[in-house]
């Protein structure tokens, strides 16, 4: 016998009532049981998760700029060198394991001031005092040809300045191209014993946000923030066989900029003792590479590469285009005025 009408449409009343009813009582379980994607609870996702998460997050706001930038090349902007070194970007590291893991390192911070470039010394190590590996053991190597015209910053604790004279040469190619014989000395001598790790700057620069033990390792470069989006064809590169910074087309894999490198005290010997040679082998044959001593470094790292390459967070100048992929900009160009200071970029001598 088929059930009366009424005796169905009384049962699906019952049913929807009950449905009803649950749905009201239980809206949590409802909604992840039918949920597609069951979502933890925000309390119980780890520390680690959330680093995952924030790079991730880092990573996809970078992709999504460069889409909108239309740029085609994407490797600077990964967290990994193709040969598996970090390249350090903002919340790619825990800064608190890291500060615990080299809180018995001393670092070294190696810089040059000769002739006008002695009026940049005060706000860059005013400035590291405020950003450089904050809560470290520090030492300042300053070289200058104005030694009496040094202000002694304000220094914190466990921060020292070591001062040192050198000649001035004449052309200001030679002023910066001194730093890799002067880094050759250093480093075979008093920093064997005296610090861990040492950092090589211009001091035409100013900290603006936290530089800190992340960027310490055994050969560390920094990609120039010119070219962080361009091809390895269009990098500058000495071009010319006969100098020996010559680097062949379809070698090399970033460039780097000479404001801002660093490494293990043995490593700094070595890139500089290089460097150094490639500098002298040049001018024996009376030439001299592109860029001076950025065509030697980027030489000698093609060919030794980095453990760890920094993103151009830590070489920034405002003028720069592509800002926007760059959220923390750590270390900056100053701008010079350029009829007292000239850029060596200008290619124009001052005394
Ligand atoms: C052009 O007239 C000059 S002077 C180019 C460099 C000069 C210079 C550089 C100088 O007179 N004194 C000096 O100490 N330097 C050191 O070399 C200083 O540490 C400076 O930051 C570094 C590299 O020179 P730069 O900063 O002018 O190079 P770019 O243009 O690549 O930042
Ligand atoms: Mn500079």
């Amino acid at each position: 016998m088929l059930p009366s009408r009424h005796l169905v449409i009384g049962t699906l009343i019952v049913l929807v009532v009950f449905i009803v009813g649950i749905c009201v009582q239980y809206p949590k379980l409802i909604y992840e049981t039918f949920s597609l994607k069951h979502e933890q609870h925000p309390e119980i996702i780890s520390t680690h998760e959330l680093i995952e998460k924030t790079i991730e997050l880092n990573y996809c706001q970078r992709q999504l700029g460069i889409k909108r930038s239309n740029v085609g090349r994407t490797a600077a902007l990964q967290i990994l060198t193709p040969w598996l070194a970090p390249i350090i970007w903002d919340g790619t590291y825990d800064i608190d394991l890291l500060n615990t893991q080299y809180k018995d390192k001393t670092i070294g911070l190696f810089v040059f001031a000769v002739k006008k470039y002695i009026r940049f010394l005060g706000p860059f190590l005013k400035s590291a005092e405020r950003y450089f590996m904050v809560g470290h053991k520090v030492r300042y190597y300053v070289f200058t040809d104005k030694v009496a015209e040094v202000k002694w910053p304000k220094m914190a604790e466990n921060r020292i300045l070591v001062l040192r004279e050198v000649t001035a040469d004449q052309r200001w190619q030679d002023v910066s191209m001194r730093r890799m014989q002067v880094l050759t000395n250093l480093t075979r001598g008093e920093l064997q014993t005296d610090v861990d790790y040492l950092v090589c700057a211009d001091v035409d620069m100013v900290f603006a946000d936290h530089v800190g033990v992340e960027i310490l390792g055994e050969r560390v470069a920094t990609i120039h923030p010119g070219y962080f989006l361009k091809q390895p064809l269009s990098f500058s590169y000495e071009r010319r066989p006969i100098s020996n910074a010559y680097i062949p087309y379809g070698d090399g894999d970033f460039y780097y900029m000479a404001a801002f490198y660093g490494g293990t005290v043995d490593e700094i010997y070595k890139l500089s003792t290089a460097c150094q040679e490639g500098i002298v082998s040049d001018k024996k044959k009376d030439i001299e590479a592109v860029w001076q001593e950025e065509s030697h470094l980027n030489k000698y790292l093609v060919y030794n590469k980095p453990t760890k390459v920094l993103s151009p967070e830590y070489i920034w100048d405002t003028d720069l285009p592509n800002g926007n992929l760059v959220q923390k900009k750590r270390f900056l160009a100053v701008h010079k005025n350029h009829e007292e200071v000239r850029n060596r970029r200008d290619l124009t001598d001052i005394n």
